[in-house]
């Protein structure tokens, strides 16, 4: 009998410690929360300050009870974001629809033309509306020189510029895709990219756009994600165009290798920017895993899901880290192609300068996504000028409309170079080593 009650006294000591400790732990989170709920600033007026930390005023939307705060520089520094388990979707050999894999005009690693610095808009324009000339549709074409190079090796395939896309001749290609190319100031960098890209897409057959989306307001604070953003929008509303996939490109980088294919594929957006060699260096240099900075190739869908890119970054760094936190996010991943295929040359420019703000908007990136992005783009930017060539559609973006507003005629930055270049230069073809 006493050895009953003994127990029974034994077990209620025992639930009553339990739910002391329970109250305790309830007290304790309700001190300290395990999710910091901190205040940050979220300032669309005047976004770049070389200020180290930002101004606090608040959000203009509540954070999530259980907001996880990822520890950006510990994140990045340790995960990847490359998909586990994937498998590209096998191209067929579709006539009908053909995969750049099978084109005949591929060429392995390409070494690429760097023209004369006077090379214009223009030369690249009736360069190539030379050489899609049906005059030379069954010869190669191979200028012995031009006003801006001499010397040059791409080859003539068949292509024809039809509503609003270069197309070639004796194939239908897969996906109709838009290259989007930011730029502020890399004027050079922008020609030798064109010159370049066209016959590097026209060794991959593919039916292509290039769209040069360059801010010209303000001269100083370069925005990358309002370019994207912007560009996307413009593109997704011109429907004729049709197009599938999107190509968000800098304006530095030369794909090295022609079997780089530039498709979308429908499950996962894709980086192609694993190994990049500057010019004067000869080593490829890898980066970051969680890096998806460079060339990034996805569909409507992917962009979409993103809500693009956040419009908040001022300055050069941490938006493409941002697009990965929002990948992240998601739930979705990034997929690569073979190491061997997916090496850049960068082209020299100046370095641009530094968001100070960068880390401060990294720690709280996800939570804004949803209202910061491709969604609000249209009340921060404004198309002022677009120039159509067939090699080019230069769009000429102001994108801070809202500090801009007292502005009362806009100002828009040089108008593309219409000089014509008399003088023979030399043309420097890269001897390239294998690295
Ligand atoms: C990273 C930049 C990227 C850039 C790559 C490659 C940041 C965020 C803070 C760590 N990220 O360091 O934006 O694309 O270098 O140059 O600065």
């Amino acid at each position: 009998m006493l050895l009953r009650k003994l127990v029974l006294l034994k077990r209620s000591i025992f639930r009553l410690l339990f739910i002391i400790i329970i109250l305790l732990i309830a007290v304790i989170i309700s001190i300290y929360p395990p999710f910091s709920v901190q205040r940050v600033t979220l300032d669309y007026t005047s976004p770049f300050s070389r200020r180290d930390s930002p101004q606090v005023t608040s959000l203009p939307f509540p954070i999530p009870k259980n907001y996880l705060l990822i520890p950006y520089k510990e994140f990045v520094l340790r995960t990847s974001i490359a998909c586990r388990m994937f498998k590209f979707e096998y191209p067929q050999k579709n006539p009908l629809a053909l995969h750049p894999k099978y084109s005949k005009y591929l060429n392995g690693t390409f070494r690429f033309v760097i023209p004369s610095k006077k090379i214009s808009y223009d030369d690249i324009e009736q360069f190539y509306t030379d050489l899609s000339s049906p005059k030379y549709e069954n010869q190669e074409f191979v200028p012995t020189h031009t006003s801006f190079a001499s010397d040059l090796t791409f080859k003539n395939v068949p292509y024809v510029y039809k509503n609003g896309m270069w197309q070639p001749i004796e194939v239908r290609s897969f996906q109709r895709t838009a290259i989007l190319v930011p730029l502020q100031g890399r004027d050079y960098n922008a020609k030798v990219f064109l010159l370049n890209l066209h016959a590097f897409f026209r060794r991959q057959l593919l039916t292509y756009k290039i769209f040069i989306i360059e801010q010209i307001y303000p001269q100083n604070k370069f925005n990358k994600g309002r370019l994207y953003n912007t560009a996307f929008n413009y593109i997704r509303n011109r429907s004729s165009l049709n197009i599938t996939c999107y190509v968000l490109h800098d304006v530095d980088l030369i794909p090295d290798d022609d079997s780089n294919y530039y498709t979308c594929e429908t499950k996962n957006p894709k980086h192609t920017t694993s190994r990049i060699r500057q010019l004067i260096k000869a080593q490829y240099v890898k980066y970051y895993e969680f890096l998806i900075g460079g060339v990034l190739i996805l569909t409507y869908d992917h962009y979409k899901a993103l809500n693009g890119f956040s419009n908040l970054y001022w300055g050069w760094g941490g938006e493409d880290d941002d697009l990965a936190l929002r990948v992240v996010q998601q739930r979705m991943c990034i997929i690569r192609p073979p190491a061997e295929a997916a090496i850049y040359s960068a082209l020299p420019h100046q370095r641009g300068q530094r968001n100070s703000q960068r880390f401060d908007l990294l720690t709280w990136s996800t939570i804004r996504m949803h209202t910061d992005g491709l969604s609000n783009i249209e009340n921060l930017t404004n198309i002022e000028e677009i120039k159509v060539l067939t090699t080019v559609t230069h769009l000429k973006v102001n994108v801070d409309v809202i500090n801009d507003a007292g502005r009362s005629k806009r100002t828009s930055s040089a108008p593309l170079e219409r000089t014509k270049t008399t003088t023979l230069e030399t043309l420097f073809l890269l001897k390239k080593k294998d690295t």
